[in-house]
């Protein structure tokens, strides 16, 4: 008789974590785009090397099963900051960039948990959360709101969406930064504005990065993007630049904060999300390509920092955790020739499928947790942990009781994620590579439940969905497994994930 590893139908292994000590350590959360849990050499990468992520790794707490909600951003995003799972709501798609605020300002956000104790929190980098009331109404040259400050966000300084997304241009603090009067904004995802150059029909102007699918709407820099734009000027970003942006303004924030009041920063790249073109002095600096110099940019921001960090004199008392969105793509839609170019490379290490995927690289992401003062370094865990805990798990920390209905998915893992297995471990986690239909992981099994669509993504990525009408069951025996369906020989194990998967779904267990 198969016994599953539910011991509790609560999801943790013991009824929650330990009484915590309240402490008041600077907490910033870096989270990648679309970095796979292959590109760091922390976790094995071996054609482009991370020495900077690779130190956060030795002074802390390399996690090897950790996962992000879904395999796309959007509703990645959305449930690392509400402790919500995003399949609760229909509307946690991939957003466009004149996408209305997702998440609602009465919902309570990690950002509020921090701010409840006094802390000054920031936003920074790639948003990718919808902004303004209303889809496609924003005045970008006027006030953008509701958005980061109406979250429990003090300070903001973001990409509304992604970098192939218009508008390509930074909002500081609700308001578009080096607005240019005499360029007036204006977005449409619907139509092009009259006389506005195109991907499509202009291609001799893209001088720095080519479509290879989709991408062909407005053109920025040289490069096609989603959507169309008019206006912009010197607002406009470089998108060989964007890195440097986003760190000069977080090493700001923390210079403004540090000694005054403890911080949370959730800090975005734009790395590596497509396109691809990072600082001249990254480019051509890997084998790999592009995508390469984008994991070796990176591993600067992170680098830049916790320079700054060790600068400041507050290294010791700050809980750094590194991680990414979801899984790795190679070719998103840009001839940057990630796939030619990626060599032996696997961006999702063992695991099968990538971005968008219901197979494990589309959720499994790297997860780096550190903290000097606190945390005994150099070790690697392979304790489940899930994206959705971050909001107990940190309100638990900074001591903030969660007001009622806040993060109905969120558990208080805080042991975990700082090393203690003495308890609050989950023994399942839930994770959505189409946001609609749910895998459920344990130590040793992977379900997935059935679901419409083919086995491969169908628009230009070269990845396997996990697509099938059949429940998928397969044992893991850690790395490539999800190869054999062994759902008919474990027809028990098959009829308790669905009850498991009924019964999240119903919110009744998470
Ligand atoms: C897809 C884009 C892809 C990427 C993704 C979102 C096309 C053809 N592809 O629709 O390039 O932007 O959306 O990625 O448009 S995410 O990491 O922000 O979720
Ligand atoms: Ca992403």
């Amino acid at each position: 008789m198969n016994r599953l590893l539910f011991l509790s139908a609560l999801g943790l292994t013991t009824a929650g974590a330990a009484a915590q000590q309240t402490e008041r350590p600077n907490v910033i959360f870096l989270v990648a785009d679309d970095l796979g849990y292959g590109d760091l050499s922390c976790y094995g990468a071996q054609r482009v090397q991370t020495p900077a992520v690779d130190s956060v790794a030795q002074a802390g707490i390399r996690f090897t099963d950790a996962h992000a909600v879904a395999s796309t951003s959007t509703p990645s995003r959305y449930s690392l900051l509400t402790g919500e799972y995003s399949f609760r709501r229909p509307d946690t798609g991939v957003a466009a960039g004149n996408a209305a605020l997702i998440i609602r300002p009465d919902q309570y956000t990690l950002a509020d948990a921090f701010r409840a104790q006094g802390y000054a929190t920031a936003a920074l980098g790639k948003w990718h959360l919808g902004l303004g009331a209303q889809t496609g109404k924003q005045d970008w040259n006027g006030e953008i709101a509701p958005g980061p400050a109406d979250l429990g966000f003090d300070y903001s300084y973001i990409m509304a969406a992604t970098a192939d997304r218009v508008p390509c241009v930074y909002i500081e603090n609700g308001r578009v930064a080096n607005l240019d009067p005499a360029a007036p904004i204006e977005v449409s995802y619907r139509q092009n504005f009259p006389g506005e150059p195109t991907g499509r029909e202009n291609p001799e102007l893209l001088t720095k990065l080519r479509p290879s699918h989709g991408h062909d709407q407005s053109i920025v820099n040289g490069i096609s993007r989603i959507g169309y734009m008019k206006g912009g000027g010197r607002a406009l970003w470089q998108d060989e630049s964007i890195a440097d942006s986003i760190v000069s303004h977080a090493v700001a924030f923390m210079e403004r904060e540090a000694g005054k009041r403890p911080f949370f920063m959730y800090l975005c790249t734009n790395d590596v999300h497509v396109p691809r073109y990072p600082a001249d002095r990254f480019r051509g600096k890997s084998p790999m390509g592009l995508r390469g110099d984008a994991i070796l940019q990176f591993d600067w921001t992170v680098g830049r920092i916790t320079e700054a960090l060790r600068r400041l004199g507050i290294a010791e008392n700050t809980l750094l955790v590194i991680t990414s969105d979801n899984g790795p793509v190679l070719d998103d839609g840009y001839a940057d020739r990630a796939e030619e170019l990626a060599g032996g490379h696997k961006p999702g290490g063992p695991f099968r499928g990538g971005k968008y995927s219901a197979f494990e690289a589309g959720t499994t992401v790297p997860f780096i947790v550190s903290w000097p003062g606190r945390i005994e370094g150099g070790r690697t865990d392979s304790a489940l942990v899930s994206h959705v805990d971050a909001l107990a798990s940190m309100a638990s920390l900074v001591g903030t009781q969660l007001p009622q209905g806040a993060g109905p998915d969120s558990r208080d893992c805080l042991d975990t994620w700082l090393g203690r297995r003495a308890g609050g471990q989950r023994d399942y986690v839930v994770t959505t590579g189409n946001n609609r239909n749910l895998e459920v992981r344990t130590e040793e099994w992977k379900y997935i439940e059935p679901r419409q669509g083919g086995p491969m993504v169908n628009w230009g990525p070269k990845i396997e969905t996990g697509n099938s009408r059949e429940p998928q069951l397969y044992r893991r025996t850690g790395g490539n497994d999800e190869r054999r369906n062994v759902a008919a020989e474990h027809p028990d194990l098959v009829r308790q994930f669905q009850e498991v998967a009924a019964r999240v779904k119903a919110g009744a267990a998470q």
